[in-house]
């Protein structure tokens, strides 16, 4: 029998983009289909910043606990449960439940559900030291891995993951990433080297190049300085990339990347930015047959596959840790754009 303690350590909000308060909060139950999770450490995604800064048009629960990279071991489970033991290690990701059922479920799309439950966002999340999963959507970790390291696969992997899958695009062609010097970034980096392709990267700063270099981009364009990107990235990829993974937080990028991609090519939307468009000057969008598309974190199918490339050691994680407590200054670096790579939270501190 594990040990469970009536109370733990949570980092909550009451209001949009009030207080972040570390304090102790109960342990919850889980529900039939439910597994408990002892989350030792968390990923802090962009996402959670939008969720406590409430800029997305679709509202969080409130009182809220974020998180949604949340690894851990399975401490408890409902008796409807048979995925799951106690004692295997599991992961909180983004999609914490769907209903299976309805014809995206059926399709295999299930975080394009209208009943979707949202880690730290519809539903308590990670940032915490217990947390609920619907036990056939938690990610199941194997045995043995480094549960820091793994914690941005769960959000920030899958993502990227899926969003090459989407774009479609083939060994040996380009890849650009705008945002590349980031959690999901440096990720999108590696899984697209496994999957044969060139990068060049597009973000700002020596930490940032310095990393997406060494990760496997090619080239670095520097977005602050770099007077033409249209142009530079044009000519470093001799005539564009075959795709573009947008994963910034800014409109300004998914535009430029709809006018530098190849004609045929795929641009993907992945990053968030609120109250942004995509613009497209419909006669080169036309003329150069061009794709533009939305990828939305992964099926359970793509969970399996992204963790396993990271099992295989096939991925390198770009994380430091610093503890829960910390949250709020890791969102202050976040909101600077000064983070390379990802923050993870160690839920003991
Ligand atoms: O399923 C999805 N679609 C999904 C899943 C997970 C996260 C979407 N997201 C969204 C997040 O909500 C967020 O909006 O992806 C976005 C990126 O998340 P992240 O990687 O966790 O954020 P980050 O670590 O802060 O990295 C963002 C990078 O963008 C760069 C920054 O310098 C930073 O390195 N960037 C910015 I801000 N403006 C840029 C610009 N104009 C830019 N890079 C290039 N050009
Ligand atoms: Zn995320």
């Amino acid at each position: 029998m594990v040990n469970i303690p009536s109370t733990q350590k949570a980092v909550v909000f009451e209001k949009s983009g009030g207080p972040l308060v570390y304090k102790d909060i109960p342990v919850a139950t889980p529900g039939p289909e439910e597994i408990l999770i002892n989350v030792k450490y968390s990923g802090v995604c962009h996402t959670d910043l939008h969720a406590w800064k409430g800029d997305w048009p679709l509202d969080t629960k409130l009182p809220l606990v974020g998180g949604h990279e949340g690894a851990g071991v399975v401490v408890a489970k409902g008796d409807q449960v048979t995925n799951f033991e106690l004692g295997d290690l599991a992961g909180i990701k983004w999609l914490n439940g769907s209903c299976l059922s309805c014809e995206m479920c059926n399709l295999g799309f299930e975080p394009n559900c209208p009943h979707a439950l949202l880690s730290g966002y519809t539903v308590d999340g990670s940032f915490q030291q217990y947390a609920i999963a619907k036990a056939i959507h938690a990610a199941p970790i194997p045995k043995g891995t480094d549960l820091a390291k793994v914690a941005p696969i769960l959000c920030a992997g899958i993502t990227v993951y899926n969003a090459i899958k989407e774009s479609g695009v083939k060994p040996g062609q380009w890849l650009a990433i705008t945002g590349a010097g980031g959690g999901l970034g440096t990720l999108c980096i590696q899984y697209a080297k496994i999957m044969g392709l060139r990068v060049v990267s597009v973000d700002t700063g020596d930490a940032k190049a310095k990393l997406t270099s060494q990760l496997g981009s090619e080239v670095f364009i520097d977005f602050a300085t770099t007077p033409d990107i249209v142009s530079e990235v044009i000519k470093v990829t001799d005539g564009g990339p075959h795709a573009v993974i947008n994963v910034a937080v800014a409109e300004k990028p998914f535009e430029l990347s709809c006018r530098y991609v190849r004609p045929r090519g795929t641009v993907v939307a992945v990053g968030l930015p609120a109250n942004a468009y995509i613009r497209s000057e419909i006669f080169s969008t036309v003329i150069k047959s061009i794709t533009i598309k939305g990828s939305y974190v992964g099926n359970r199918a793509t969970t399996t596959e992204a963790l396993d490339f990271f099992a295989r050691g096939l991925v390198e994680s770009p994380i430091k840790i610093v503890g829960l407590s910390e949250l709020p200054k890791v969102y202050e670096l976040m909101e600077k754009g000064e983070i390379a790579g990802r923050y993870v939270l160690d839920t003991s501190k």
